[in-house]
């Protein structure tokens, strides 16, 4: 048992020997290492051996070296440091080899991978019995945890809102389609069926919390972390008391041990980057419009609406509906996002051509 005032060690942390392996070249040049626990989009936060935290940016080798978004530093990545440059900016100056992943991904579209958590052992889908759950999505998440070599765990929270009868349904439901996935049925709110998931929670081992917004993430990371002294006000602050929608991705060390990554929701529309699929998972919603009274139905205000009752009686939440409604918003912003990062790795994989035939050292060395 560490004392609870002992800021956390690499190993802690999550490091090993083969991080440690990989950094000898760092340490030579003074390097240190450290692990991204927030994404602030302009800059990261970092967290040292002696548990010392860092605003740090990215170099511009790190930078231009990615060769796509998935490259770049995310948060549970581990990296090495300058600490004390030419001024005061602290710059990620590599990236260690990411020894599990946990990414979005259309099939055979890399350009489109998005990274959600790096190094992360075990990924917790949080999900109720009730509006939220969709067996769907659960196959979709089971995929890419599959990809991300992390086990997975599905929490059905918020049972206090279902009869155990319908919690225990979807539990069977989940487990027929994925026999190894462990399934916990919880209420973080009632503090029921939450203690087996501190088991997870070993030292060095980095839990990710994925699922729609306002399932219960932040709550249940919340109770996990408890009431025990936190050596930083500042994590304290930021996770709050779960009320609010998280904005930013975010690793949090636990004094008990293990560490936590508490995701902002993943929105329906998000969790597919294929444009089919993406379709696909709506089409139940589909099924619903057809039950409309009338067929230029606008889904509002419009008598007979059957996706207006649906909402109200709970069947669907307000959220999949926002997103169906954006249905084909968002297949144009794929579309798009899909061509523009199509150009940049195409010209990317030019300027790479044009400098190794112009044997530029700077390349070479970074290869
Ligand atoms: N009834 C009930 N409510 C719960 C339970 N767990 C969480 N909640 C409530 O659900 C709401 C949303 O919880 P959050 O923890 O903020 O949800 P989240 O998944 O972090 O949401 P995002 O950050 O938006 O992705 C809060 O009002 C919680 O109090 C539960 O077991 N039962
Ligand atoms: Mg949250
Ligand atoms: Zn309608």
């Amino acid at each position: 048992m560490t004392s609870s005032i002992k800021p956390p060690t690499l190993e802690e942390l999550g490091w090993n020997e083969t991080f440690e392996k990989e950094f000898a070249p760092y340490y030579a040049k003074g390097w240190k290492p450290a692990r991204l626990i927030r994404d602030n989009r302009i800059n990261y936060g970092a967290i040292l051996a002696d548990g010392e935290e860092l605003q740090v940016s990215m170099s511009g080798k790190v930078y231009h070296d990615a060769e796509t978004d998935a490259d770049l530093p995310a948060v549970g990545d581990w990296v090495a440091l300058q600490v004390g440059g030419s001024n005061d900016e602290v710059l990620i100056q590599a990236r260690l080899q990411r020894q599990s992943c946990l990414s979005r991904r259309a099939p055979g579209q890399s350009a489109e991978e998005q990274v959600i958590a790096a190094n992360v052992q075990v990924v917790m889908v949080v999900t109720d019995s009730g509006p939220d759950f969709n067996l769907r999505r659960m196959e979709r998440y089971f995929t890419i945890i599959g990809r991300s070599g992390a086990r997975p765990v599905v929490i059905l929270n918020k049972s206090d809102l279902f009869p155990a009868q319908q919690s225990e349904e979807c539990a069977r439901l989940v487990q027929e389609l994925h026999p190894g996935a462990e399934i916990h049925i919880t209420s973080v709110e009632k503090k029921k069926g939450i203690k087996p998931l501190r088991d997870y929670l070993k030292p060095g081992v980095t839990v990710a919390l994925v699922g729609s917004s306002g399932v219960g993430k932040s709550t249940l990371a919340n109770h996990l972390l408890g009431d025990e002294w936190q050596w930083t006000n500042e994590v304290n602050a930021s996770t709050g008391k779960g009320k609010h929608t998280t904005a930013a991705r975010e690793l949090i060390p636990i004094l008990r041990g293990g560490l936590l990554v508490d995701n902002p929701g993943i929105k329906e529309v998000q969790m597919w980057t294929n444009e089919t699929i993406l379709r696909e998972s709506f089409s139940d919603m589909d099924m619903l419009v057809s039950k409309c009274r009338y067929a230029d139905c606008k889904h509002g205000t419009d008598a007979g609406c059957a996706l207006r009752e649906a909402i109200l009686n709970g069947d669907i939440p307000v959220s999949r509906l926002e997103g169906y409604l954006k249905l084909d918003q968002e297949i144009e912003n794929l579309r798009s996002r899909q061509k523009k990062r199509k150009l940049i790795v195409v010209k990317r994989e030019r300027r790479k051509q044009h400098q190794r035939d112009e044997g530029d050292e700077y390349e070479q060395e970074s290869r």
